[in-house]
Parts: C-alpha cells; structure tokens; sequence
C-alpha cells in the first residue's frame, strides 16, 4: 500500500510539467541575479518577427547567430539542508542555449570551461559567483535589462526541478 501511494505521488509530480519548489526540498536558492544583457535580434528584426521564431537555432547554432547574440551568466548561493545533490541543468526561455560553467585559471589567463554538473555538498551550499560557478544564457532572445527578471529552472540530480525568479543586475562585488 505504501509502495502504491510512493507511486501515484511521483506521477503527480511527473504530470506536472513546470515544477516549482517542492515544498518538500531540502534547496533553497538566495541572492540570485543574472547579468544584464542585450538581445541581437531586437536590433536586426521587427517586433512582430521577433516573437516569431522563424529561424531556430539547431544544436550549436549558426555561427551568424552567435556572432550577434549576446550572451549573460546567472549567479546565485544554493543551500543544501539534506543529502548531497547536484545542479545537473538550467533553462530559461530567455536563452538559446544555457550550459553550467566554471572558470578555470590557465597561467594567468582565466577562461570559461563547461562543467557536467555543480555540487551541492550534504548540509552546505553551493555558490555561483563571478570568476567562479556560473549558469552561462547564451543566445539571449530578448533585452535583459536592470529590474527585469527571468525564470530560471534548475534541474538537480535528486531534488529534481526549481524554478526560480531571477532579477537582472550588475554584479555587485566580484
Ligand atoms: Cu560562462
């Protein structure tokens, strides 16, 4: 019987397509912001073509369009009070493509590297900040500017997914 209702909550929960915060989650997410950024498209296109995605970017994308998008990073500290999990995905409909990176020093140049997942160790956190962990929104879509914000889904190994509202600023300290 138990086996039975453990069942019929994980297909609730899988029927339910834009997951927010369970409240059941050991995550919380705080002080999270992204970069403000500017969007190629709302200068190359009208309005009304810009809402219509008539050219969609396949896999890597073109290299025209990656030329002229613009790209921005959201940051954030993500507290873990359960067992270790991992932030393994991130979307948004505001970007094209969102990956999970880090930043690595190679002598004295630092440079983006893509990362598989980032840790959320049992009973601490994670933080994302600049020059460290970071969720990269490449291929930005529309103008993120100051004040705006943006739902971000963050898909962890165990926790599933979190989605969360965040606001569009300069980093503050880096
Ligand atoms: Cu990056």
């Amino acid at each position: 019987m138990k086996r039975f209702m453990l069942g019929l909550c994980v297909l609730l929960l899988a029927s339910c397509g834009a997951a927010t915060k369970s409240a059941a989650s050991p995550l919380t997410i705080e002080g999270s912001f992204a970069r403000p950024a500017f969007a190629a498209t709302t200068m190359m296109q009208t309005p009304t073509m810009a809402t219509t995605p008539i050219s969609p970017t396949m896999g890597g994308g073109m290299s025209g369009g990656a030329m002229m998008g613009s790209n921005s990073a959201a940051y954030m500290t993500i507290r873990n009070t359960g067992a270790a999990d991992n932030l393994i995905a991130a979307s948004t409909d505001v970007a094209g493509k969102v990956e999970l990176h880090t930043v690595t020093a190679d002598g004295q140049v630092m440079k983006m590297e893509q990362v598989e997942k980032i840790e959320v160790p049992a009973n601490g956190e994670a933080v994302l900040k600049p020059g460290g962990f970071h969720i990269m929104l490449l291929e930005i879509k529309q103008d993120l500017k100051i004040g705006d914000t943006l739902d971000l889904t963050l898909t962890f190994e165990k926790a599933g997914k979190i989605t969360v509202k965040v606001p569009v600023q300069m980093p503050s300290a880096q």
